[in-house]
């Protein structure tokens, strides 16, 4: 069978925001590599068109050369209404083509997804290595195929089967390690605080998560954590480092430092094996110790993200993110001792949080110090998203505008200028600091960094314009 699977187009500015995008990017579509290379081995012939690179026309060119019997779309939420418009105009271009859906948005709406997307003839949620092999190994006999587990199809005369929940893949390891043969590695350069050294790419040790933040989906692919060996994780790593020549690895894994033991295992195995690169992973401030981060560290470790959220206790309470503001100082502090950079993320516009509380959150934030911050409006997903408007102003259900960019919820508790305000201060605050300045001019010796550093002002500066226009117009507004 002829499979083409497809990231919708999208530029860095719709990902994010304008200013954002400067030092923005991207890095290989880690879900449709590891579908693609299932299929592969199952003796298909399959394409990766990532709209992260390809404009539209290059993937309407490209699925005109390829001609596939099905096309497989991915989509987070905010790229959901690109897949009414690539669906749409796949479909017009050749009637007869199947399109499936898959990936974190079709998770959540599951067979809904049919009656939105009126071009896609399936969806599939949770994992989708095996329900997409089930469904291509079905095709094209669908009609009296029955249920398949995990994805829900349309039948010509307008039914829908909807196949019960697949069983989450217990044994990572007997997935392929995803073949990046199916990318142009070297084409993707990450975010700014993405990389240490190029070219980097990304890839997972283990699935899932088992803390249950409001706004989060941590069950999206099956409940509980599930973690590949490390021996099998080793193979992975020097496939990219000795295979491919990749210097610096991005781990997806929704917390790496979820199991000290394990963490102990693969650092030990990175350091015995002499394999150098640098990587960097996400972390949580009660997930980790200083032994552990020493040897992170000694392993190449160069930058842990935290998603902090917020400094102010309720707010994190609010969020059930089950984790104190001490916690996160304390972990923030060792991470540092141990040589390791550390990445934090920070929400504004928490459900009941007051305008003070947020420049409290700013005012601790440059005091924990991170060595990057990032600063977003809340986009209430998972449990949030449902009991939303209970706590505030919902202002847009526009899939495209929960990027964390854009306002699309004030919490009654502060005003929306207010909110904005805060997210331009936070920006404003944290990276035009003395403290901040010799940090990068220290950095600035090497040439990436250099670059990072001209464009991180760049962004900045966007950020003062947006900060007085909003500001003279306040002043403007109180002279009248
Ligand atoms: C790494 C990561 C990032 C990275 C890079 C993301 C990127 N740009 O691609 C960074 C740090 C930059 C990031 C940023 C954000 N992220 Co993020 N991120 C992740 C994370 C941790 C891992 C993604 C991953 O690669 N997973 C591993 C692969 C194997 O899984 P997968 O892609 O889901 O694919 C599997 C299935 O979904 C399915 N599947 C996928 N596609 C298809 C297609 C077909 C046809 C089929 C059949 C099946 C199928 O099969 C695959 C294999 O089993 C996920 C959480 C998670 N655990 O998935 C969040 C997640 C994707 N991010 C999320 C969010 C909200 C964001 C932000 C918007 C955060 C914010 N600011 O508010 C930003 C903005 C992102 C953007 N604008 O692009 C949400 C998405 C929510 C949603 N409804 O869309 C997630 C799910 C986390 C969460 N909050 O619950 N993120
Ligand atoms: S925010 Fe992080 S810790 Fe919380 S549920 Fe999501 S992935 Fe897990």
């Amino acid at each position: 069978m002829k499979l083409a699977l497809i990231l919708p187009p999208i530029t860095l500015e719709e990902r994010y925001n304008r200013a954002i995008s400067y030092v923005a990017g991207s890095l290989p579509p880690l879900g449709l590599l590891s579908i693609a290379t299932v299929l592969k081995n199952s003796g298909h012939e399959v394409i990766l068109l990532d709209g992260s690179l390809l404009t539209l026309s290059d993937i309407m060119a490209r699925i005109e050369g390829f001609s596939p019997d099905i096309a497989g779309i991915t989509a987070m939420t905010i790229m959901w209404p690109k897949v009414k418009m690539l669906s749409a105009r796949l479909k017009k271009r050749s009637p007869s083509l199947n399109i499936i859906v898959g990936g974190v948005h079709a998770s959540i709406v599951k067979e809904g997804a049919l009656s939105e997307l009126p071009d896609i003839d399936a969806v599939a949620w949770g994992e989708g290595e095996f329900s997409l092999l089930e469904y291509l190994h079905n095709f094209p006999g669908l009609e009296s195929a029955g249920p398949i587990a995990g994805i829900a199809y349309r039948l010509k005369n307008g039914d829908i089967v909807v196949g019960p929940e697949r069983e989450p893949i217990k044994d990572l390891d007997i997935l392929p390690i995803p073949d990046r043969s199916f990318v142009e590695l070297k084409k993707y350069t990450g975010a700014f605080e993405q990389y240490k050294f190029l070219p980097v790419t990304n890839m997972v040790t283990a699935r899932g998560c088992p803390f249950k933040c409001t706004f989060c989906l941590p069950d999206l692919l099956g409940e509980g954590v599930r973690y590949r060996s490390v021996e099998n994780v080793m193979r992975e790593i020097k496939y990219l480092v000795e295979g491919l020549g990749v210097r610096d690895i991005a781990f997806w894994d929704d917390t790496f430092t979820l199991s000290p033991q394990r963490v102990f295992s693969l650092c030990e195995s990175m350091i015995s094996e002499g394999i150098r690169f640098s990587w960097s992973c996400q972390g949580r401030a009660d997930c980790v110790g200083p032994d552990m981060l020493k040897i992170m560290a000694k392993a190449g470790c160069w930058k842990i993200f935290y998603g902090v959220e917020s400094l102010v206790q309720k707010n994190l309470d609010t969020l059930r993110k089950g984790e104190t503001v001490e916690q996160i100082f304390k972990a923030v502090g060792m991470t540092k001792n141990a040589g390791i950079e550390v990445e934090a993320s920070f929400i504004l516009g928490i459900p009941g949080e007051t305008y003070q509380d947020g420049i409290r959150t700013i005012t601790l934030a440059k005091k924990l110090d991170p060595d990057y911050a990032k600063f977003y409006y809340l986009s209430p997903y998972g449990e949030l998203k449902k009991e939303v408007k209970k706590y505030g102003c919902f202002l847009s259900d526009n899939e495209t505008s929960f990027t964390g960019s854009t306002i699309i919820f004030v919490p009654y508790s502060m005003t929306k200028e207010e909110l904005r305000s805060l997210y331009n201060k936070a920006y404003l605050g944290f990276y035009l600091r003395p403290k901040m300045f010799l940090r990068r001019l220290r950095k600035s010796f090497r040439a990436a960094e250099l670059k990072k550093s001209f464009l991180g002002l760049f962004v900045l500066s966007t950020f003062l314009i947006d900060y007085l226009n909003t500001f003279f117009k306040r002043q403007a507004g109180s002279h009248k």
